[in-house]
């Protein structure tokens, strides 16, 4: 070693020996550390002394005294990755719809009832800062809480996960309700900053867009393809730390920002003009905005695979970059890299890797198509056919060029292996091809990931059993352990321990803490649903949070609930697989029987219904005003008091979500059968002790299996009924013409009973039912649902019984903690190992 190399050195070590005594000193956890560093952060970070401070500048303050104990453990974290050499596994999603972070921060680093006495000493109440943070909004609905759900459940189990998406300007809009109508409003979860998320400038990478592709010839005669004349912007990151429940594991969720590159306005620039310069500025920009408010359907737009391609760009370059730092070749990429595609949306991911392998580091097609191959895997979330991502070739073409030769070449390659195979016909090609020609030449997203992922998994065993059969038989019988199937989960952390403090506190208390990372040992709450006074406590609990739910209820919308009624509760995105419009349907019934004759409804009810529509999806919108229409009519009403009343809770999203699920008695999760992949939402309502109303379909039928049929109310008819319904020519007129009840509630709809006399409004519902065919059988299960929505009343009639089966729902739902999940991800999928994080090593 040179002199001055070591003494380059030895001034490293003086300042990372004087960067941990000084890090030791600020971070401390014991009271009077934080104290100190409260009122520290607000002098100097938020610049406020006790005189002006406001709430956000303490919300600020306390975000970020747990900001810097998060720091100490994810630079530690991050180190000991690069250290170990671990095998990294890179979740690439379009949406993490993460909520808020302060509380659940607090509860992972193990600081939430210290800070909170802390604060209260100060006169300060720590649920108010928590509701100054603004909602990230970065996702839809299942798919990106999904993804938010995993990432906590990679860090609590110590493995090294990153997730990789979009900083979205923009998140899912704010849902107003004016008229009884959904208005969408902007939300600007940044406007007032993010105390969360740290700015990665070192890591900027260059992404193209549009241009062609030169062919060229190497030294060596090889060919080599040269994309030029592009559009190029550059991704900017920002990380946020994603913190372990209690176990100093600190991962990363990197978001991109889209950026205009420093040159991007040369030329218009040098010709003079300024302006234009500046504005195409904004162009580029544009891409990381705003999320497409679509759940479940591909809106299609340009700038859609725009956003596609710039966010798996930029993760691809910095997935491979962080990789190289410890490696010379690619020989151990698919040991050290696992990709996770959430949805097809990141697919493009696939011929990415290969452009980067072949066109950037040379290597030959066959090395670079066998470590794709080894890296990535694909979930499906959805077999409904509109759902389904395709884009025109010619779009493609025009924006990702070189992507789009790729895409022919994995093509060709592909069918040509199934020469020799029972799909080496024309017939079988035409539909095992990536290019899908009905109605023009299009790139069919699913055949892609399908092809270049060495695992694909359905969310729920009904939804891969069905993936098998319907959406890629072929590939399942050319390859018996491709598609798996991994049941989703939700983090307990979030939606027990957090969002419900009270059940948690008494769950703790009777069986210990180890639920928290051990779900399954809920189990030994089923002894004490016989105990009286277990049962007597979970339901005062669990009227006090009614309280809670109805006073946010009762400012949000006007409506007084009665909190001794039952809380019957569906919230989830507004589609009409989701079938919103049935449990309306049943309300109108309800409504009609304590008209005609008010003691023949022994059940007292609160009908909250929530959820975002897509701002184009008109039937979903129209749905909201019927359910507002009717809310109205029945409220108002004097003969429904203390029996029924109806609220469209507004703007559904995470934080009000930990509100609702702990309030509710009944969870309807009633879509039509063979439509949801899996749900999420019915996990987190049975792990609050509501019990489920619902239908055969998706997670639902697992549920259904552990908590007991006894346990759940069960209606409707089968996926496999559903089909044969269909295919043997389905009448909805025939349930209308024989069934006086369901005839009565679409005539009244009809007739504008809900709409102050105006028939036509909510015509096109009534259109949907009878004239077109009703789609998702609503009116097949109407009966059986109603029934079922008997036998709910009758068990509610007896408490005793309602409350055993509730904390039996609690005691029996081990099973969908996204630690198991993840778990299996790991073992079955990613091949991934824990490393075990210690800050003294
Ligand atoms: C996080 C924490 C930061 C660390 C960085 C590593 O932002 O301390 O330096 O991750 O990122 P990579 O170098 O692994 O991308």
């Amino acid at each position: 070693m040179s002199k001055p190399q070591a003494e380059v050195l030895a001034a490293r070590e003086k300042i990372a020996q004087a960067q941990l005594r000084a890090v030791d000193n600020r971070t401390g956890m014991d009271v009077p550390s934080i104290q100190k560093a409260f009122l520290e952060h607000l002098f100097y970070t938020v610049g406020k002394d006790h005189h002006n401070a406001q709430r956000r500048d303490a919300y600020v303050a306390l975000a970020s005294v747990v900001r810097d104990r998060l720091m100490q453990r994810w630079i530690r974290t991050q180190q000991r990755y690069y250290e170990v050499d671990a095998k990294r596994t890179y979740y690439l999603s379009m949406e993490f719809l993460m909520g808020r972070a302060l509380a659940n921060n607090l509860i992972n680093v193990g600081l939430y009832d210290e800070v909170s006495k802390i604060l209260s000493d100060f006169g300060i109440n720590l649920t108010d800062l928590i509701e100054q943070e603004a909602d990230a909004g970065l996702g839809n609905g299942g798919l990106g809480r999904l993804a938010a759900c995993y990432l906590d459940s990679m860090a609590t189990l110590a493995l090294p996960g990153y997730g990789y998406g979009i900083r979205y300007e923009f998140g899912i809009f704010d849902q107003v309700i004016r008229n009884g109508a959904q208005v969408e409003r902007p939300e600007q979860w940044l406007r007032l900053g993010n105390p969360w998320e740290f700015s990665r400038p070192e890591y900027l990478v260059p992404v193209k867009l549009y241009g062609r592709v030169a062919p060229k010839t190497d030294s060596e005669g090889r060919y080599r393809a040269e994309w030029i004349d592009t559009q190029d912007v550059v991704g900017m990151p920002y990380d946020t730390p994603v913190a372990g429940f209690r176990n100093d594991t600190v991962n990363t969720l990197r978001l991109w920002r889209a950026r205009a590159t420093s040159e991007f306005d040369l030329g218009v620039f040098n010709a003079g003009d300024y302006l234009r310069a500046v504005e195409q500025k904004d162009v580029s920009e544009n891409i990381s905005k705003v999320l497409y408010p679509n759940d479940s359907y591909p809106e299609g737009k340009e700038l859609r695979l725009k956003q596609q391609y710039f966010f798996v760009s930029c993760s691809i370059q910095d997935i491979v970059r962080r990789y190289l730092t410890g490696h010379k070749n690619f020989d151990a990429f698919s040991d050290k890299v696992a990709i996770q595609l959430n949805d097809t949306h990141p697919a493009i991911a696939i011929p990415e890797l290969m452009r980067v392998l072949l066109d950037q580091h040379h290597l030959g097609w066959d090395q670079a198509w066998a470590i794709c191959s080894k890296t990535f895997a694909y979930t499906n979330h959805t077999l409904l056919a509109e759902a389904l991502e395709t884009w025109p070739v010619d779009l493609m073409e025009r924006l990702l060029p070189r992507h789009m030769q790729l895409i022919y070449e994995i093509n060709a390659r592909w069918l040509k292996s199934l020469e020799g195979t029972p799909f080496g016909t024309d017939e079988g090609k035409r539909k095992l091809s990536i290019i899908g020609e009905e109605g023009g030449k299009r790139v069919r997203m699913a055949v892609l990931a399908t092809v270049g992922s060495h695992h694909v998994n359905g969310v729920a065993a009904l939804h891969t059993q069905l993936i098998k059969q319907t959406l890629l038989p072929e590939f399942d019988a050319l390859d018996k352990k491709k598609i798996v199937n991994i049941t989703n989960g939700v983090t307990p952390r979030r939606w027990l321990l957090q969002a419900n403090p009270k059940l948690s506190a008494m769950i703790t208390k009777s069986i210990g803490e180890g639920w928290t990372t051990k779900l399954s040992e809920l189990k030994e709450l089923e002894k004490l649903a016989d105990d009286k006074s277990f049962r007597a406590e979970f339901k005062k609990v669990k009227k006090a949070n009614k309280e809670e739910l109805a006073a946010i209820v009762k400012a949000e919308t006007g409506v007084e609930l009665d909190v001794n009624a039952m809380f019957d509760v569906q919230v989830k995105r507004i589609h009409e697989y989701k079938r919103q419009l049935l449990n309306v349907l049943h309300v109108v019934a309800l409504y009609h029987r304590i008209k005609a004759n008010p003691s023949h409804v022994k059940v007292p009810r609160n009908v909250l219904i929530g959820g975002k529509s897509a701002p184009g999806y008109a039937i979903a919108k129209l749905i909201i005003r019927l359910v507002n229409g009717v809310a109205d009519v029945v409220n108002n009403d004097p003969a429904t008091r203390g029996k029924l009343r109806v609220a469209f809770i507004p703007n559904y999203r995470v934080s009000l979500a930990e509100k609702i699920f702990p309030a509710s008695d009944l969870s309807q999760q009633i879509s039509t059968a063979g439509k949801e992949a899996s749900g999420t939402g019915n996990m987190k309502f049975a792990l609050n002790g509501a019990l489920t109303l619902g239908t055969l379909d998706g997670a639902n039928v697992e549920m259904r299996e552990e908590v007991g049929p006894e346990n759940f109310f069960l209606f409707g008819l089968t996926a496999e009924q559903v089909a044969q319904t269909k295919s043997d020519g389905y009448d909805p007129w025939k349930h209308y013409e024989s069934d006086p009840e369901l005839r009565a509630v679409l005539d009244a709809i009809a007739r504008g009973d809900f709409s102050g006399g105006n028939p036509t409004l909510f015509q096109p519902i009534v259109d949907n039912l009878l004239r077109h065919g009703d789609e998702y059988l609503l009116l097949a299960d109407f009966r059986s649902y109603l029934d079922a929505q008997k036998k709910v009343e009758e068990a509610w009639l007896d408490q005793d019984k309602w409350t055993r089966m509730a904390i039996l729902n609690v005691a029996r739902m081990g099973k969908f903690s996204s630690d198991r999940a993840v778990g299996q991800y790991a073992e079955q999928i990613w091949d991934a190992k824990p490393v075990a994080i210690s800050l003294t090593k």
